[in-house]
């Protein structure tokens, strides 16, 4: 019993890492195929044991599958999506193309597992943008307990979310700086080896850019409408794995303790918190992991309910891959789809 998939991207990073992920958790899957753009066709990708070729996106039968996962960027996702939903397949998007239609789903699995009765309006559910999944697996259960009112954050994020050119180029810097090589910006707009910058995403007209927007409306649509946020996105030269500060601000009390206590037995977080030298995750250590760890957690003494946390994330995985697969097994347990041999 199971079901027949198909990695639309799957030469990209994230598109790997949703290969690896099926195989990792044991996804039902009775046939899996890996399909890209023209470009790609034939290059070999591995699915445990197996060797896949990659298939052709232009020509592949959509009608053989009964999942899509999809990680081929915005354009293609605009093109391709619709058209596949209309086939019969329900199409996991990891792009930012649909996330915000309101006949498209926006799920996080640990927050918002319901929105997944909405997926046959469209045969499409969308992932979310990295930063908001990490935000919000953390705050869901803390906003459970006593309300957000008002989230300020900071993001750290990596240029693994870049995709796989951003990787280069830390890489090609940093070889740069020690006399080797070329240092000129080419995905990102300043030097990213050594540096920081304030700058995800193009910017919107009061000033944000659209990676601070998305996590401003997908705190909405995912959790909770009433919720002010306020985000500065900047990428920092790590390869894999986001990070953010965040201060929240509750409508009751709820002290650092309790906070910590809860997200203790929250789905999907690991608490690394020893107020001692060390005692606090970096973005390296989550790098390959499901969970996002937070530390750093205390009371914020300027507002009356409000507390400090710092989390990270791997977020080509939780970011990313993992919570599409996780997606797809929400569709199998609520029986919103019946595997093929069932
Ligand atoms: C980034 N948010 O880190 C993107 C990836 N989804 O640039």
């Amino acid at each position: 019993m199971g079901y027949r998939v198909a990695v639309v991207g799957a030469t990209g990073a994230v598109g790997r890492e949703m290969m690896t992920i099926l195989e990792e958790v044991n996804f039902p899957v009775t046939d899996i195929y890996a399909v890209a753009s023209r470009k790609s066709v034939g290059i070999e990708i591995s699915f445990g044991t197996k060797t896949l070729k990659c298939l052709d996106l232009e020509t592949f039968d959509f009608t053989k599958v009964d999942i899509v996962l999809m990680s081929a960027g915005g354009d293609v996702s605009k093109a391709w999506s619709e058209k596949i939903g209309k086939l019969g397949p329900i199409v996991i998007d990891n792009s930012s193309a649909w996330r915000m239609d309101p006949d498209v789903p926006l799920i996080i699995p640990e927050v918002n597992p319901d929105a997944v009765w909405h997926a046959k309006k469209k045969n499409i559910i969308a992932n979310p943008n990295c930063s908001t999944i990490q935000m919000l697996t953390v705050l869901k259960p803390l906003h459970d307990a006593a309300q957000i009112k008002r989230i300020v954050v900071s993001t750290y994020q990596s240029v693994a979310g870049a995709g796989k050119a951003g990787m280069d180029e830390l890489w090609d810097q940093t070889k740069a700086i020690y006399g080797m090589g070329d240092k000129t910006p080419k995905k990102f707009t300043k030097q990213i080896a050594f540096n920081v910058i304030p700058h995800i995403d193009v910017f919107m007209e009061d000033g944000s850019t659209k990676e601070e927007w998305k996590m401003v409306v997908e705190t909405h649509k995912i959790m909770d409408p009433t919720i002010e946020v306020t985000a500065t996105c900047v990428r920092v030269p790590v390869f894999v794995g986001h990070s953010e500060s965040i201060n929240v601000e509750f409508e009751s009390p709820l002290d650092e303790r309790e906070a910590r206590e809860i997200l203790r037995e929250a789905p999907g977080v690991a608490v690394v918190d020893k107020r001692e030298p060390g005692g606090y995750i970096t973005p390296i250590e989550v790098v390959g992991e499901f969970d996002t760890y937070v530390s750093r957690i205390r009371n914020d003494p300027t507002v009356p309910y409000g507390l400090n946390l710092w989390c990270a994330s791997d977020n080509l995985r939780k970011g990313a891959a993992l919570n599409a697969v996780q997606i797809a097994q929400l569709l199998d347990e609520r029986g919103v789809i019946v595997s093929v041999d069932a």
